[in-house]
């Protein structure tokens, strides 16, 4: 962790003040350090007071995402959030996690980017990422398992997604398999799972997941508007982007930590339990194929079991979802 973040972490763990003098013991600098610092940190848009009494007291942070924030923020966790960027604009985060692997980067890196400029869903498709008012992130791994079973990852993503947004804002959302969060039937978030393996081994997954905040209705467009939804218009409140994106990392670690020690069960139970889509009469979409039937169960590597009308089971790893007539 940055002397920065170090620093952060302080300053909300003392909400009264915490003096300079102990600040420089706790992290062995100097008190010159200290105050250069603190004034970096309102640069940044922190309100910080400085009282002989008090010491210094943090009283505002800014709505902008910043990685010394976030990882000052960010409790212990096990493998999401080794390392955490923000990126003020970028073309997709998952080509920043995917250039970043390349490169090198550990496991648990995740990338966040104010805004996108070619934000992508599956198949091409574009993601849009109003500036500032969502949460677009990548984040990079390297599981255990074989490729085959990668789709427990979106599984596990959605299920992490769901609690962290129930913690943060009190609402509940719904799945809806494979890869979409929707609240009162619009969506709120997308997860695009992207792979780089050989038939046995992963080199590296991405995990890109897209989730609409603090958009106003009229800030969405018009392609969208009617289909998506913000946790803002839901809930009724601006929610702070940081603590989100924090409870976000916290409940995938944990979720990623259930999948990696052999109990992807557990997660799949608590997905079924939020799923719209299972138990329903469903059309899936692929490319040009259309499977239809009910959809009865996961499996184990976290593809979806339908049930066809002559009564055979087909196993379906990816599609687009609509409820039969
Ligand atoms: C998804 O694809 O839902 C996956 C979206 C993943 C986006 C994240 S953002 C961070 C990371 N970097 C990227 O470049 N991507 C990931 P799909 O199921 O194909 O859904 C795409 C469809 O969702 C579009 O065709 C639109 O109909 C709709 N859509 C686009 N932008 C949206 C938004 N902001 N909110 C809700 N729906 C949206």
């Amino acid at each position: 962790m940055t002397t920065v973040a170090e620093i952060l972490r302080a300053l909300r763990a003392n909400e009264t003040g915490i003096s300079g003098a102990e600040l420089c013991k706790r992290l062995g600098v100097s008190r010159t350090a200290i105050w250069s610092h603190i004034e970096s940190l309102r640069n940044v848009g922190f309100e910080i007071i400085a009282s002989p009494h008090r010491g210094y007291q943090l009283t505002a942070s800014p709505e902008a995402l910043l990685a010394d924030d976030l990882c000052a923020r960010l409790s212990s966790t096990r493998i999401i959030g080794s390392q955490i960027r923000v990126l003020p604009q970028t073309t997709s985060t998952n080509d920043e996690a995917t250039q970043a692997s390349r490169a090198g980067a550990e496991d648990g890196l995740v990338v966040f980017a104010e805004s996108q400029t070619a934000g992508r869903g599956r198949l091409g498709r574009a993601w849009h990422s109003a500036a500032g008012k969502g949460l677009w992130f990548s984040v990079l791994l390297r599981p255990s398992f074989a490729p085959s079973d990668c789709t427990r990852l979106t599984v596990t993503a959605a299920t992490a997604l769901a609690r962290a947004i129930r913690a943060t804002t009190g609402l509940t959302t719904q799945i809806k398999w494979p890869n979409d969060l929707l609240i009162d039937g619009r969506k709120i978030a997308g997860i695009l799972m992207e792979l780089s393996a050989e038939v046995d081994h992963i080199h590296h997954v991405v995990i890109g997941i897209g989730m609409d905040v603090n958009q106003t209705v009229s800030e969405f467009p018009s392609a969208i508007k009617g289909i998506a939804t913000s946790l803002k218009i839901a809930g009724g409140k601006t929610v702070n982007r940081a603590e989100l994106a924090v409870a976000v990392m916290q409940e995938l670690d944990a979720d990623y930590h259930r999948v990696q020690s052999g109990r992807f069960k557990d997660v799949a139970d608590e997905w079924a339990a939020q799923c719209d889509t299972l138990g329903r009469e469903v059309n899936i979409q692929i490319g040009a194929h259309r499977h239809t039937g009910r959809a009865e169960a996961l499996d184990e590597s976290g593809a979806l079991l339908l049930r066809t009308p002559h009564g055979r089971i087909e196993r379906i790893t990816g599609g687009d979802v609509t409820l039969a007539q």
